[in-house]
């Protein structure tokens, strides 16, 4: 595996913003729609089967969980947006804790935004990306579970995808966190991008 991403393990849970952990080394923050598979692919990048936890059930993470990697940076786990079966109350929650920390937390150099391959992005998507450019948050757009559209119709849905993505947004990277698809080629965007602000200390 590549040695960036060897080594990882949970930090912490947060759930109230008054409690974020010291802002000490880089984090990458994993956001997307509930059931897009941003836990899965974490787990993924980090190759542990369930360090986050996955669930067929949406709105499986409710907090903001940090994973230390490779003593260098953290991987952040956001709850989905877009989970209409979750209370009210808990979903203004999350929104207030995920917007505090995508508004002021300094030590947060990318987004990594997920979206299901084998959905059109919706409203909700495509305000989290006008959200994040007017933040000037650096954002990456990944399109998952691949797996579930066969080899010869992947061009056409891509094509299709990008259709309704802002044009400034960077072309998006084709992955599955299920079968390990583009998962090496996704890694490589995030050491080039992180060439900037990663810490040097292999
Ligand atoms: N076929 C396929 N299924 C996937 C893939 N990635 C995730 N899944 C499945 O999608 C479901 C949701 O995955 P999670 O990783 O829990 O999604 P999440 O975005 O973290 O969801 P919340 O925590 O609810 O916001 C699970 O049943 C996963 O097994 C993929 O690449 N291919
Ligand atoms: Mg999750």
């Amino acid at each position: 595996m590549d040695p960036e991403f060897r080594n990882a393990h949970f930090i912490i849970s947060i759930f109230e913003a008054g409690r974020l952990p010291p802002e000490d080394l880089p984090e990458i923050a994993l956001a997307g729609r509930s059931n897009a598979g941003k836990s899965s692919l974490l787990n993924r990048l980090v190759g542990r089967k369930d360090l986050a936890r996955v669930s067929s059930r949406p709105g499986r993470t409710q907090s903001l969980n940090f994973f230390k990697v490779n003593s260098k940076f953290y991987l952040v786990d956001l709850p989905g947006y877009g989970f209409a079966k979750a209370p009210l109350k808990a979903r203004k929650r999350w929104q207030k804790l995920i917007e505090h920390y995508l508004e002021n937390r300094n030590t947060l150099k990318l987004v990594i935004s997920i979206l299901d391959i084998r959905r059109d992005p919706d409203e909700q998507d495509l305000s989290l990306f006008e959200y994040l450019y007017h933040l000037k948050r650096p954002l990456l757009l990944v399109l998952n579970k691949v797996d579930k559209i066969p080899q010869p119709k992947r061009a056409k849905r891509i094509k299709e995808i990008k259709t309704f993505l802002p044009s400034w947004l960077k072309e998006p990277v084709v992955i599955s966190a299920k079968t390990g698809e583009g998962i090496e080629n996704l890694k490589e965007h995030i050491i080039n991008i992180g060439k900037y602000w990663m810490p040097n200390n292999n």
